[in-house]
This record gives C-alpha cells, structure tokens and sequence, in this order.
C-alpha cells in the first residue's frame, strides 16, 4: 500500500484506527530523520551524538505528522514531502534544546531524559540546536529536488518556515514571554508589563507566534507542497492557528495542573474553568475549516481531539 492512499484507506473505513496512523507515520519519520542525520560516528562524533540523542527516542512527532496528513488530504503523495516534514522536526527539537538552556527555561530533564546541556555540556547544547536548525533548511532545500514537487513552491515554503520562526515568529513570541516573566535576564526589559495589565489579546499574540506558527506552517508546507487550492491552503492554515493556541493552552493547563506557577499563562489569567472553554471553543473552530475536505477531513478532526484531550 502506498503512502498517499494511507489516508483515504483509513477514512474510508467505519471506524478511523487513528492510533495506527499515527504509529505509521512516526516510523516513517523516524526511519527518515535517521536516514538524514549524520551517523554518531561521523567526527566530531560529539555533536552528532548530541543531535541524535534530543531527537531520538522522541516525543509525539506532531509536527511533522501534521504535514504529512496534509499533504495527504489535498490528494497528493506524502512519500515526498519526507524531507520537509523532518526539517519541522528538527526545528522543533532546536527550540527544545535552546529553551532548556540554563539561560532560558533552565530545565534538567526533556522527556523524562537529562536535557541536551546536562548530557553534552552547554557548550556542545547551543551548537546541536544550531546544527538542527542549520540541517533542517539543508532538507527543505533538498525536497525540491524531489520528483513531483515544484521548485516554485519549495522556494514559498522556505520563506514561510523562515518567517514562522524567526523574530516575527517562534523567537519573537518567545522574547516577549521572556519579558513578561518575573525573573527575565539582565538583557531584557525587567518586568515589562505587569500581569494585571496583560491582555487576552497579549497573551493570544505570544501564544500565537511561540507556539501556533510553527504548527501552523506544518499544515502550511503540506497543503502547498502538496498542490492544494488556494482554498484548501488557507483552510489547512486556518485549523493549523486554532490547533496551535489550542495546543499551547493545553500545555499550560498540563503545567498548572502539575503545580507549575507560570505567570502569562491562560490558566493563571482566567483560571481553570475558562482556559478549558477556551481551548473547546478553539477546538470547534478548528474542527470548522475542516468541512469542505468531507470524509478526507477526519484523520485532522482527531489530531484536534488527540491535541484537546491530552493529559486534560
Ligand atoms: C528557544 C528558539 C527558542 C524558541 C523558544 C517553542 C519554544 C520557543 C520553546 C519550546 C518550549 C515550549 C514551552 C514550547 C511551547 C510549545 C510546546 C508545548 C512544546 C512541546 O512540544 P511537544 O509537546 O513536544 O510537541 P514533544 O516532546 O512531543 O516533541
């Protein structure tokens, strides 16, 4: 069976095995990155060891799931956006590395594993992330030379991803975060709002940039890589936002939960109660841009579901 049916085979049936899609396509991804990665014994084998090792074993893989499943429903083959879906990966996973640093998040342990810096050192950690992040947009140029992708629109999707987490993206919505915390570094403006004076509106734009346009951009690079319409693009992007605030206020409820005492956080503004309305009503929007894929549309009407009742 080939890989652009898996989608349709699977929707075509009563009942969606949603967890052996998801188990198919994470060994797909696996089996991919571990292709692309350089070998641990490549010298200098330390930062190849250090790279492997925040990738593999790894989390959910949502990221590049979401690109996959995309190109998927606009008709096309998955088989040949690999090279893409790995890149969003590997960004993902240097946002990890980076965040777990002593000088942001400063956590010792990432999936239940010591966090990159504990295991290679700081020094070895910055770099890994920057090795990820520098591999990936080698891939993205690479799946241009795929058979049965456009040239035009890998050069599109390079942008978009750039712009997605660059300072207009993931690091200015992670800058702005940082600004807002209590105990923000001697580089940033101490203390620059207080959280009273935080607006849903500030939240929902730190949220929006940290966190959702990389999701977003993942169902993004799908629906145009895949040679979607115009009105399928922005319908895939439109339930990318949604699942991506929905996303983020997970985590945060998840945090709250767990006793965590994050300041900008939906749960810590509005409570308990009104972040899980929230994340329903972003739910059903999401669910909303899936209505002109029909039956096509039910493997993302899960992911939404998998993303909202996560942990909660
Ligand atoms: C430091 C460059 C840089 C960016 C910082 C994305 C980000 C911005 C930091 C990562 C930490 C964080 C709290 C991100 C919010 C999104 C989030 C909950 C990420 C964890 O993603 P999962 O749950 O992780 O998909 P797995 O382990 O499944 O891959």
């Amino acid at each position: 069976m080939g890989t652009s049916s898996l989608c349709s085979d699977h929707v075509r049936g009563r009942q969606v095995d949603f967890q052996a899609y998801l188990d198919e396509k994470r060994k797909l991804i696996d089996k991919a990155l571990d292709e692309y990665l350089p070998q641990e014994s490549e010298p200098p084998e330390i930062i190849h060891r250090a790279m492997r090792s925040a990738l593999f074993p790894g989390g959910k893989r949502l990221r590049p799931i979401l690109a996959l499943a995309a190109v998927e429903i606009v008709g096309s083959d998955s088989q040949k956006v690999l090279p893409t879906a790995c890149a969003l990966e590997l960004i993902h996973t240097y946002s990890l590395v980076h965040d777990d640093l002593p000088a942001l998040d400063n956590d010792d342990e990432r999936r239940g594993r010591p966090s990159c810096h504990k295991a290679f050192g700081e020094d070895i950690a910055i770099l890994a992330g920057d090795a990820l992040l520098t591999l990936a947009f080698d891939l993205l140029s690479r799946n241009g030379e795929m058979e049965g992708v456009k040239k035009e629109a890998t050069l599109v999707i390079i942008g978009e991803i750039a712009r997605a987490i660059g300072t207009r993206g993931m690091i200015g919505g992670q800058v702005d975060d940082l600004k807002s915390a209590t105990e923000s570094t001697k580089h940033v403006e101490k203390k620059a709002f207080k959280l009273e004076e935080v607006t849903q509106q500030q939240i929902e734009s730190i949220h929006r940039r940290k966190t959702a346009r990389l999701i977003e951009v993942c169902l993004k690079a799908g629906a145009i890589l895949g040679g979607g319409s115009q009105r399928e693009i922005e319908a895939l992007s439109g339930y990318g936002q949604s699942i991506g605030l929905a996303f983020q206020i997970v985590d945060d409820i998840l945090d709250a939960q767990g006793g965590e005492k994050r300041e900008v956080t939906y749960p810590a503004l509005f409570g308990l109660e009104k972040s899980k309305q929230k994340l329903a009503q972003l739910i059903k929007e999401a669910k909303s841009q899936l209505f002109i894929f029909g039956e096509k549309g039910k493997i993302l009407e899960e992911v939404a579901d998998f993303i909202m009742n996560r942990g909660i």
